[in-house]
């Protein structure tokens, strides 16, 4: 029989028990197979030079920017943790995370050591790492984001490997959407009869390059990250070649397309990477989407905070729609807490409410912690609200419930024909 909690604080403990023996299924990171050798980044390096980190680093730094970009790794990693954990307070989100890293892994952080750190991590080997990390993190599974476009990651599928089963693939597509004109080409050399204008044969021929890689990485989803312009219908590349061939595609395949929307890439490109910013999404483009293709499949995501509210009743006007992570801006508590929130009071359990877009192995740990904590808390805050009608919440209510936001939900929308 099941035990049943009405009392906040039994509530809480029994929450918490369960929402942290839950196992994660994270559905988007940039983390990649140990077979990718180099490009599965870990260790205090990586994680000091994380883009999150660099742009904060770049408040305080007194350098021009080709010179910090002119530095070895380890030199860029000592600058960013002088300034922001030595010569102020680590508060930032991603600065937390990385205390939250550490103090998991079970090293001392009091002694602000960069040296040690890095002789700790010297020690450790790949393997035994990645297991633990993704323990610690308490993730089963996660979602790559793999790009054929991507000279260094190519080589390895079109050679093959044993694959990893803990790491799952989700076909990258962003040259292909975003700049045709230079895309096609490519695709021309890799052997596919493209032409720049997008006639039938055209549409054809990038099916088939679409089939090729779905198939060579087993994809679970396509996906692209869209900029705050991307309208739908509309007339230009993007828009064209999402209707006829990439929604196509997915429907031939059963695949969902994951749609990230609302950044602005390379408001300041001397950042590099963390020189992307963020602008409001037109949302009416994808009811447009979710409304013409109720065959199709859209996960989303939104980066703007001023999008969210429309994201979720969008959600609620079409099936078709999963409403996923807090994403890179978002994924800071406060928003975190207020997404999730407004997330479950307006679709309930219908959501994935969180993935890490972890870039670095370690930070599996410190994302899938503070999001965790943060779900917890708003689950544990719902239950009382029931409680106080009366309704009795059982351990299995909680354990489905929490099965579903960690990955269970996503499952099942993939699953839907
Ligand atoms: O969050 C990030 O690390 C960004 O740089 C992007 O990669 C973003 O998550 C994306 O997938 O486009
Ligand atoms: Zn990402």
């Amino acid at each position: 029989m099941n035990q049943s909690f009405s009392e906040k604080s039994d509530l809480e403990s029994m929450v918490t028990k369960v929402v942290t023996s839950t196992p994660i299924r994270d559905i988007h990171t940039h983390l990649y197979d140990p077979a990718f050798g180099e490009l599965l980044l870990w260790g205090i390096d990586d994680l000091l030079v994380y883009h999150y980190l660099v742009a904060e680093a770049f408040r305080h730094l007194d350098l021009p920017y080709a010179k910090f970009w002119a530095l070895s790794k380890s030199q860029q990693a000592e600058l960013i943790w002088n300034q922001l954990f030595i010569e102020h307070s680590p508060i930032s989100e991603s600065c937390r995370g990385i205390l939250t890293t550490l103090h998991a892994l079970g090293l001392d952080v009091r002694k602000r050591d960069l040296s040690a750190i890095r002789q700790w991590f010297a020690s450790q080997g790949s393997d035994n790492h990645i297991t633990r990390c993704m323990e610690l993190a308490g993730v089963s599974s996660l979602c790559m984001t793999n790009s054929p476009f991507d000279d260094l990651e190519r080589p390895q599928w079109e050679k093959g490997f044993a694959r990893d089963e803990r790491f799952h693939a989700a076909l990258r597509i962003d040259p292909l959407l975003l700049s045709w004109a230079t895309t096609a080409p490519t695709l021309l050399k890799w052997g596919y009869d493209v032409s720049p204008s997008l006639n039938e044969k055209t549409i054809g021929e990038v099916r088939r390059f679409l089939s090729d890689w779905t198939k060579r990485i087993g994809a679970r989803y396509l996906m692209v990250s869209l900029s705050p312009e991307f309208d739908f219908p509309a007339n230009d590349p993007c828009a064209q070649l999402l209707e006829k061939a990439v929604l196509p595609h997915c429907r031939e395949f059963g695949l969902p397309m994951a749609l990230m929307m609302g950044v602005k890439r390379q408001v300041n490109p001397q950042l590099g990477l963390a020189g992307d910013g963020v602008g409001l999404s037109k949302l009416s483009a994808l009811e447009g989407l979710c409304a013409a293709f109720p065959e199709n499949k859209f996960l989303v995501t939104v980066l703007a905070r001023e999008n969210q509210h429309e994201l979720c009743v969008l959600a609620r006007k079409f099936r078709n729609l999963h409403v996923f992570g807090c994403w890179w801006f978002t994924n800071i508590p406060s928003l975190i807490n207020e997404i999730t929130r407004m997330r479950i009071e307006l679709i309930g359990m219908s959501v994935t409410p969180q993935h890490s877009d972890a870039r670095v192995l370690d930070q599996l740990i410190y994302k899938w912690r503070h999001s965790r904590q943060i779900i917890t808390d708003v689950l544990t805050e719902k239950y009382v609200d029931l409680a106080q009608t009366g309704w009795v919440v059982t351990e299995a209510d909680v354990r489905r419930d929490a099965s579903e936001l960690l990955g269970g939900a996503f499952d099942r929308f993939c699953q839907r024909s």
